[in-house]
């Protein structure tokens, strides 16, 4: 795949979305450097089994698997959802977010503190999907969310401030970068599809996207939510 921001470059610069505040960095993550995150995964996953995420309240099983990296992870459990120090599924803290997940938050999330909470979603099968959402769990809704794409391309999509809102998709390739911030840190978005077989770069097929989020105010007390 090509490489279509400049190498090296500290502080690249994003294409347009259309939206204020969503950057799209198309391709920053060159292969040698999405072939490692997926090796780091692969290593976490020899330890920690990815599980469903279930929806609060109907305990109905999404349709793909997750985990977490850092000091917080986020959980969707029949009894709510937020962040939680331990993996419920075992008791152990998380593993910690691959350093080059942090060098990457400090080259675009313009934040001063880092990120405590790596997301792992994980869509193995052709109807994995998520649907729309708002990112509004975090006690720092002034830090942007980092959201990493490897593997199979999807179809993004971005909707307003209500779920009913006008909303237009777009799709985010193996390497891409998105950061939801500023004034589009609220807004609904989700995953419509996957396209499988797009990429090879995920053993055994399917998309990984890596969501990174700082949770707490730096410098505030603040505890998990579960
Ligand atoms: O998979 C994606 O690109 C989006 C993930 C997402 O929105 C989330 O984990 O909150
Ligand atoms: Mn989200």
């Amino acid at each position: 795949m090509t490489q279509r921001v400049p190498k090296g470059d500290p502080y690249p610069k994003p294409v347009e979305t259309g939206f204020e505040g969503i950057a799209l960095y198309p391709g920053l993550l060159g292969e040698a450097a999405q072939a490692s995150l997926v090796t780091a995964l692969m290593a976490a996953l020899e330890t920690e089994r990815p599980y469903r995420p279930l929806m609060p309240r109907t305990g109905k099983p999404w349709s793909i698997h997750q985990m977490n990296f850092g000091e917080l992870g986020w959980v969707s459990r029949p009894d709510g959802y937020g962040y939680a120090a331990e993996n419920p599924a075992n008791g152990r803290k998380w593993p910690a977010i691959p350093p080059a997940l942090l060098a990457l938050w400090d080259r675009v999330a313009h934040y001063p503190a880092p990120p405590e909470c790596c997301l792992v979603n994980l869509y193995d099968t052709p109807k994995s999907r998520m649907g729309l959402h708002r990112d509004e769990d975090e006690a720092a809704l002034d830090a942007p969310v980092v959201s990493v794409s490897l593997g199979d391309t999807c179809v993004f999509r971005v909707g307003g401030f209500a779920r009913g809102d006008k909303s237009k998709s777009f799709r985010l390739a193996s390497g891409d970068v998105l950061v939801l911030g500023g004034a589009s840190r609220l807004r609904y978005h989700g995953v419509d599809r996957i396209i499988p077989g797009s990429s090879r770069l995920v053993p055994g097929g399917g998309r990984i996207n890596l969501t990174l989020r700082r949770v707490t105010k730096p410098g505030s007390q603040s505890f998990p939510s579960r």
